[in-house]
């Protein structure tokens, strides 16, 4: 349902940081919002480098009661020291975080792949994937001992999916990524996991040629017969951050209505 958000208290008296909110159609605004109802204390980041964005992320963040709201870009390792060293100083420790962040040139989002450049190649993936793991580094003294990490991944990491080309590579990456961070905090009792979702019309989507005939073909193809929403990506946020999820990490938990099903397209 479009709308609802699922009230409990799971993620009463937890407090973590969610990177990635551009606006209200942003997934990392639909993990907040079921995050928020089930109780948890949020801080939230913006991208700086981005104009306006800071009051955007303010209206949003005000709108649910967080009080923290502070810029980051990713692809600095200053600035993401900067974040959780105020945040971890502040509230003592940070239970959750998500990262909800992927950037490409856009001009390596169509036409050959053959064609990726060297210096595109090395800003997608440090924005896209290595992001991830310096976050969680800088993250890594605060955490609290039963910590929980998400990302958001697109099913264009494991397979070819025309035109997302470089940010396939980087996904892919980031899968990974997710899968070694596990491996590696798991002893400490610390999880981490990813959603790959469907196509979803967001800032990051706008401007991507054929979108929305990708939707459409999404509506009518997969099993749910539905389009992704950042409902359906917020709650299955809820279960994977909460301890509904206790046990479950290292996995890419796919919210896409089925999509990724072989024979799906036959409707
Ligand atoms: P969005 O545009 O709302 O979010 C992307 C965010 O990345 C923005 O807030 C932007 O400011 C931020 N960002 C980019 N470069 C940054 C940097 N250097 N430092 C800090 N922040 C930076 O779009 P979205 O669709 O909500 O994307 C969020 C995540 O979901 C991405 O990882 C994306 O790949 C993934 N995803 C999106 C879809 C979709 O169809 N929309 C599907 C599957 C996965
Ligand atoms: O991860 C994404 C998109 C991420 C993205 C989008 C942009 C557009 C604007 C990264 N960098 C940029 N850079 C820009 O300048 N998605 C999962 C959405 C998406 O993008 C596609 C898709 C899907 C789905 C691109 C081609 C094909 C399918």
């Amino acid at each position: 349902m479009e709308n609802e958000t699922i009230k409990t208290d799971l993620m009463r008296g937890k407090r973590g940081i969610i990177l990635g909110v551009a606006n209200e159609r942003s997934l990392a605004w639909g993990i907040a919002q079921q995050l928020h109802n089930a109780g948890a204390e949020i801080a939230f980041t913006y991208f700086d480098k981005i104009d306006k964005l800071e009051d955007k992320v303010r209206k949003l963040a005000d709108s649910i009661g967080s009080q923290h709201v502070l810029p980051c870009n990713v692809a600095d390792d200053k600035s993401i020291a900067n974040v959780m060293d105020t945040l971890g100083k502040e509230w003592g420790q940070i239970d959750f975080i998500v990262h909800s962040i992927a950037f490409a040139d856009k001009d390596e989002l169509t036409g050959r792949f053959l064609h990726t450049s060297r210096h595109n190649f090395h800003v997608s993936l440090d924005a896209s994937a290595y992001s991830f793991i310096a976050v969680l580094s800088a993250a890594h003294e605060y955490l609290a001992k039963d910590a929980t990490a998400l990302t958001l991944t697109y099913l264009g990491g494991p397979r070819v999916v025309p035109n997302y080309n470089l940010m396939g590579v980087a996904k892919a990456a980031l899968e990974s990524s997710v899968r070694y961070l596990a491996a590696d905090l798991g002893p400490e009792g610390i999880r981490v996991n990813a959603i790959s979702a469907g196509p979803v019309k967001t800032v990051a989507a706008m401007g991507i040629g054929g979108f929305r005939d990708m939707l459409k073909h999404h509506e009518q193809t997969a099993p749910s017969r539905q389009a992704t929403t950042k409902e359906h990506v917020g709650k299955a946020g809820l279960y994977l951050l909460s301890s509904l999820s206790e046990g479950v990490t290292g996995e890419i938990h796919y919210v896409d209505g089925g999509a990724n099903i072989l024979g799906s397209s036959l409707g």
